[in-house]
């Protein structure tokens, strides 16, 4: 190049030119520099004095890109997260058993951490719509006695993964927190310093998780309002789809993919089951998952298609403001926790609503070990029943009995008045509780429809009954009958399975006769779960041993040899629809 200029440059007036250009050439790269240099440190220091002094949130102060990088000094930079010392084990035993997760590490790990995407790589590559016509949200979050690292993560990430213009507010409802560690007396000062834009509410004393979110929703001003428990990690483009779907189809509840981080280690541990799952719930009005019917099946095309659902799991859901209040909200009458979600469900679908599951919105939630960090001042279980004795008399029907032939002595409890529940269901118009077996619960086990006969089962020899002893394994036992008796309450299905409490299946895992029949989880999947039941001899066949049930004289049920003569291989059902 030097070469190349000094051959350019041979007269002596060249020289001084191509010397003035290469000065001026210099100082312009010289200035560039100092120009970038200076925006650099005057962007650090913004941020720096921003984040506290101006006390502006989080969110509207880190450019989108910067997000996950920035975290406020309180957050802890997680190092030494097993405990090690007497101190320290002893501070991990509380937590746990006071929270029912493992307190010790959530308040190691920073407040903001980004989790792996489970999202199917198709949902990345769907269109987004503009903001505008996705109307913006409003997030309600309700907590008693929650531990602070954790309120603070959840806020956080949310804060990290919903764009600005999609959030009108985010509301948190404390249901008269008694906060026993005295960790929430700087929750104000905290919210302030970092989430100034939250709103935080107070009950006076405890009233429940329906009339806490009720509390929340009053104060909502977004389009939708969407319900979240205190204990969750939302992840990279959770709300979109919510509000996408929620336009198009404005009376809808929309859930997110409930994804798990386990209570043990607080890491994200994945979905429960497969994706394929759809929220339901036993007649002993228990929530669980349940695989798809054929019909939902065929509704889909795509992995990123909405999955219609039964039932939802509760705590985390979307739903248009106007439509939650024009729906009737939450039941008043209901106590503390359980059952409102199952109510709630019901009431959507029979009155004109839909409710989905969509798979490219996921939100992580704490699973705890086993129990709350809350009382329940009336008593959990009478507090739970009262829930249900509302929820089944307000939508059931005659199907209530379902739910009562499990719960037999739930049958006379008080549960207050629901005369305004049945109002509601009037006034707008609900169908029966028929039509929504029929139509959306398709698969639930409703002696008559898909189930020929129902128990007790009575062994014509001996006149003793099946009891299951209200175990869900071990080996099956005989027991006098009783005809209110739940644990002789057995369902033989339109799928030959013997199943009691919704569940558990008669099972026999070896061929031999003598072999003692036991309880197993049912797995829809036939095999040593099939029996055949013949109305004529009255024997019931193992089908895949070929033998048939019996009873021995320990009073135990076992397969024999099947002999139609002999009359401890003869069985009653209580009743049969045949
Ligand atoms: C599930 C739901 C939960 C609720 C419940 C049925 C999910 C992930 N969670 O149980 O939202 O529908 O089933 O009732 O679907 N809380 C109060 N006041 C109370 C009791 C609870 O504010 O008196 C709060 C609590 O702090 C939490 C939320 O209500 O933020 C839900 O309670 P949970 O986390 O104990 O319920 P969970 O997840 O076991
Ligand atoms: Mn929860």
């Amino acid at each position: 190049v030097l070469g190349g200029l000094h051959y350019l440059c041979r007269g002596r007036k060249k020289r001084i030119w191509m010397l003035l250009v290469l000065t001026m050439l210099i100082f312009l790269c010289a200035l560039l520099i100092s120009i970038i240099y200076t925006s650099i440190l005057l962007i650090r220091s913004t941020f720096k004095g921003m984040s506290l002094s101006e006390k502006e949130s989080l969110r509207d102060i880190l450019p989108d890109p910067l997000r996950p990088f920035i975290l406020p000094p309180d957050s802890p930079h997680s190092s030494n997260i097993e405990p090690i010392t007497d101190e320290e084990k002893t501070e991990y035993k509380t937590g746990l058993d006071r929270y029912g997760f493992n307190k010790y590490k959530s308040d190691r790990l920073p407040w903001y951490r980004p989790l792996s995407d489970f999202r199917d790589s198709q949902c990345l590559s769907q269109p987004i719509p503009p903001h505008s016509e996705l109307g913006v949200a409003s997030i309600v979050i309700i907590f008693v006695n929650e531990a602070f690292s954790v309120l603070m993560r959840s806020l956080t990430s949310i804060t990290r993964t919903t764009p600005s213009d999609l959030l009108r507010e985010i509301i948190l409802v404390d249901d008269a927190s008694d906060d026993p560690t005295g960790e929430l007396a700087n929750l104000t000062s905290t919210l302030n310093k970092y989430f100034p834009s939250v709103k935080l509410l107070r009950h006076s004393s405890r009233r429940g998780l329906m009339r806490a979110r009720l509390t929340g929703a009053s104060e909502a001003t977004g389009d939708v309002i969407v319900f979240l428990d205190s204990h969750i990690e939302c992840m990279e483009g959770w709300l979109e789809p919510l509000l996408k779907r929620i336009a198009d189809y404005p009376s809808t509840i929309v859930c997110p993919v409930i994804d798990i981080i386990s209570w043990e280690t607080m890491e994200l541990v994945g979905t429960p089951g497969t994706l394929e799952l759809q929220g339901s719930f036993s007649w002993s009005m228990d929530f669980r998952w349940r695989g798809l019917s054929q019909e939902s099946k065929a509704l889909r095309t795509s992995p990123t298609d909405a999955i219609r659902s039964e039932a939802m799991a509760g705590g985390l859901f979307a739903i248009r403001r106007k439509y939650f209040f024009d729906i009737g909200g939450y039941d008043e009458g209901m106590e503390i926790w359980g059952a409102e979600n199952i109510e709630m469900s019901f009431r959507i679908w029979m009155c004109g609503g839909k409710l989905e599951i969509l798979p490219c919105s996921r939100v992580a939630h704490i699973f705890r070990e086993r129990h709350s960090s809350y009382s329940f001042p009336q008593g959990s279980s009478e507090t739970i029943t009262k829930n249900v004795l509302r929820t089944i008399n307000v939508w059931m029907g005659e199907y209530k009995e379902e739910y009562f032939k499990r719960r037999p002595y739930n049958r006379n409890l008080p549960y207050g008045d629901i005369s305004e529940r049945l109002a509601l269901k009037e006034r707008l118009e609900c169908k029966s509780f028929d039509w929504y077996l029929n139509n959306i619960a398709t698969e639930m086990l409703v002696p008559g429809k898909n189930v020929p006969a129902i128990g007790p089962i009575k062994n014509r020899g001996t006149s003793l009954c099946i009891d299951s002893e209200g175990r869900t394994s071990g080996d099956v036992k005989m027991h006098n009958c009783k005809l209110d008796a739940p644990n002789q309450y057995f369902l033989y299905t339109d799928k030959n399975e013997l199943i009691w409490d919704d569940d558990t299946c008669l099972d026999v895992s070896d061929y031999k006769p003598g072999t003692h029949v036991t309880l197993y989880n049912c797995h829809g999947q036939g095999g040593n779960q099939l029996f055949e039941f013949n109305q004529i001899s009255g024997l019931i066949k193992h089908q895949i041993s070929g033998n048939c049930l019996s009873q021995n004289s320990d009073q135990a049920l076992i397969i024999e040899y099947c002999d139609s003569l002999s009359p401890n291989e003869q069985w009653e059902f209580e009743k049969t629809y045949f």
